[in-house]
């Protein structure tokens, strides 16, 4: 059997925090498996080179086998060139002083460009996730910028939410995480992102599956006490999770939104398995999402494609925060168009 062919694997942002906890896991093959060999493009602004360098030396001294190479360059044109994978984690945070108008701005002179930059000289096959905040709208003007690029090519990362979800439900019901599955993110990666366990699934050691519902109303005492735990206490917690991270740990979450990054590009290009999982991915009109809106979905990858789940039932007080999400990727949608930055 032959080896497989080397994927060009382009990280912005790459002497951030989150870049130095991805990039090798990357290069140590988690994310597509460790007989794919990966040739790393690094691409930073000035400000964030030497950095990026000086993870590239450390890239070098762990000797993965999977690590072709190591490119690293502050040219968009050149960051993206013949890229397979693009994980654009590089934003513009929010500055003191900064309105939503002047932060979607700031984004938009990031994105804009690097979504033209796929659009002329990235793979046929490229695959974007935007980690960078406004992760979704970030992803709509990326894509908007690259018409010759399927809008499904472009997601933005839920599956750090996904994740806490799982692990906040695993805590509760003293269960490992892998006994869970078909928690959904639905929206916006905001405080406005809506956490749904209404079709999860327990699976206890003998095998035997239970509701998710059913399996938190044996631990809280009641149905009516399960309602209260998600509106009191599990929604909010995943929700406003980041802020927890940067009050305990004095800086915002990284090696678990490089571990989320990891986890949604190795299940698109290698497959979900049993569950569906959870990514922000153009709406195609499903559940009563605006087509053409980025915005967090059950999804599944069949054959390197993150397809919608149909069918699910929504209970109306569900439906009524996912409306309240989509309502706010709307409102960014709504203002990047009248920056002028995509039509
Ligand atoms: P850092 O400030 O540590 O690193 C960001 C890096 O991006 C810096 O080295 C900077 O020089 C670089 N950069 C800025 N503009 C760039 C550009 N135009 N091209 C290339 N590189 C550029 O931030 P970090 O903690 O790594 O977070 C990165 C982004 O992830 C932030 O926007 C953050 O808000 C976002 N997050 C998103 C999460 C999600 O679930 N979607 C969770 C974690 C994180 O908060």
């Amino acid at each position: 059997m032959s080896a497989p062919s080397p994927v060009t694997v382009t990280v912005t942002g790459a002497g951030g925090q989150i870049g130095y906890a991805l990039l090798f896991r990357i290069a140590s093959g988690a994310m597509l498996g460790p007989d794919t060999p990966v040739r790393l493009r690094l691409l930073e602004i000035p400000a964030g080179i030497r950095a990026a360098e000086g993870t590239a030396l450390e890239l070098q001294d762990c000797a993965f086998p999977a690590l072709d190479s190591i490119d690293i360059t502050t040219d968009v044109s050149a960051g993206f060139d013949g890229t397979n994978i693009a994980l654009l984690v590089g934003a513009r945070p929010r500055g003191p002083g900064m309105e939503r108008g002047d932060l979607l701005q700031a984004n938009g002179a990031i994105f804009a460009p690097q979504g033209a930059a796929i659009n002329a000289g990235a793979a046929d096959d490229v695959k974007v996730l935007v980690v960078g905040n406004p992760a979704n709208t970030n992803a709509f003007i990326a894509s908007a910028h690259a018409p010759d690029v399927p809008a499904e090519r472009f997601t933005a990362m839920t599956r750090l939410d996904h994740n806490r979800a799982l692990a906040q439900l695993a805590l509760t019901l003293q269960i490992p995480v892998r006994s869970i599955c078909n928690v959904t993110i639905w929206g916006n990666h905001s405080a406005t992102q809506v956490p749904d366990i209404t079709h999860g699934i327990v699976t206890d050691s003998s095998g035997v599956p239970r509701t998710l519902p059913e399996a938190l109303a044996a631990v809280l005492g009641s149905p009516g006490a399960v309602e209260a735990w998600l509106d009191e206490t599990f929604i909010p917690r995943v929700a406003k999770r980041g802020a927890e991270i940067i009050e305990v740990r004095g800086s915002s979450s990284a090696a678990s939104a490089a571990a989320a990054a990891v986890d949604h590009m190795h299940d698109w290009v290698l497959g979900t398995g049993a569950s569906w999982t959870s990514a922000a991915r153009v709406s195609d009109g499903s559940y009563g999402v605006d087509p053409g809106l980025i915005s967090s979905f059950p999804v599944r990858s069949n054959n390197q494609a993150w397809e919608i789940e149909q069918g699910l039932a929504v209970s109306p007080a569900v439906q009524a925060r996912i409306d309240r999400s989509i309502r706010e990727l709307r409102d960014e949608r709504d203002m990047v168009r009248s920056l002028g930055m995509v039509r």
